[in-house]
């Protein structure tokens, strides 16, 4: 795999990640199957990659995702991709599958992460916009500027607008949101059962884009990308690689057994 990343490596053109985060059940696949086609009519070619959280047990991505997402549009490649146990809400391959994408014609990338909590977070060193998917159903909305997830996004989204709970929660999110960060997020309401906001947020997305592209902001957050995508490979593969080295080496057995100061050992490899 890494073979052919290498080779295509300079072969990337611009690509523009839109990374969709939220809580579970929040609305985020729906909300996606709202805007892919009107994508579509706009890029030619889209792709969309779903962050599944799935069971050990079942190793696999559910897929329930894909069932979600009823377009039949052949310039639309859907992909679920399990997050098995990983802690981030991403599947451990989203960062090189971005890069493979930039090679391709399908340059254009919306990705749904995992929902699963903060380490859903991590979509921001991947993404150049950053949606966050917050429901009326949920609760607490001071709740999500604690957990950091409010942090990332660069535009707000209530789902569920259908609710009679929804506009008071949106305008209380709204007030706070312009307490803490002067206005300078946008928050928006949406329905993705009677189609409410869907077009405004829709257009905001679209204009951010152009905003990034002819300005340095882009840049700017491919400065990111790139060396966070460097790192979470040496973490990720490197880490990997080691263990396996020293499991071959025969070195556990003595670990397990106190034959060998754990401490001397990991100076030794770190040095
Ligand atoms: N009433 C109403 N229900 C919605 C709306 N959007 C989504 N739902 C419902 O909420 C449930 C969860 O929606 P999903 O789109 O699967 O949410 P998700 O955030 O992708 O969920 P996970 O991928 O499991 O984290 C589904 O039953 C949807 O039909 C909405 O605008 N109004
Ligand atoms: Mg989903």
């Amino acid at each position: 795999g890494f073979t052919l990343l290498k080779e295509i490596y300079p072969l990337k053109k611009d690509i523009f990640v839109l990374g969709i985060t939220g809580p579970l059940g929040v609305g985020k696949s729906t909300f996606i199957d709202k805007i892919i086609e009107k994508m579509a009519d706009d890029f030619d070619k889209i792709g969309v990659l779903l962050c599944d959280p799935s069971s050990p047990l079942s190793g696999g991505a559910f897929l329930g995702d894909r069932l979600r997402l009823k377009t039949k549009n052949e310039n639309i490649f859907i992909r679920s991709m399990a997050t098995r146990n990983f802690p981030y809400g991403i599947s451990p391959s989203l960062p090189f599958i971005i890069d493979l994408f930039s090679a391709s014609p399908y340059r254009n990338i919306i990705v749904e992460t995992a929902g699963i909590g903060q380490g859903d977070v991590s979509i921001k060193n991947f993404s150049h916009l950053t949606l966050v998917l917050l429901s009326p159903l949920l609760g607490d909305e001071i709740q999500f500027l604690k957990g950091g997830l409010m942090e990332i996004g660069d535009i707000l989204i209530v789902t569920k607008g259908d609710y009679d709970i929804a506009e008071p929660f949106y305008k209380t999110l709204k007030s706070s949101i312009s307490i803490f960060y002067n206005d300078l997020i946008p928050v928006y309401m949406i329905s993705s059962s009677n189609g409410f906001g869907i077009d405004d947020v829709y257009n905001e997305i679209m204009k951010r884009r152009l905003d990034l592209f002819s300005s340095n902001k882009y840049l700017e957050r491919e400065k990111i990308r790139r060396l966070e995508t460097f790192k979470y490979l040496l973490r990720e593969l490197y880490t990997k690689k080691m263990i396996e080295k020293i499991e071959k080496e025969g070195d556990f057995k003595e670990i397990e057994d106190g034959k060998v100061n754990i401490y001397q050992k990991i100076l030794d490899i770190i040095s």
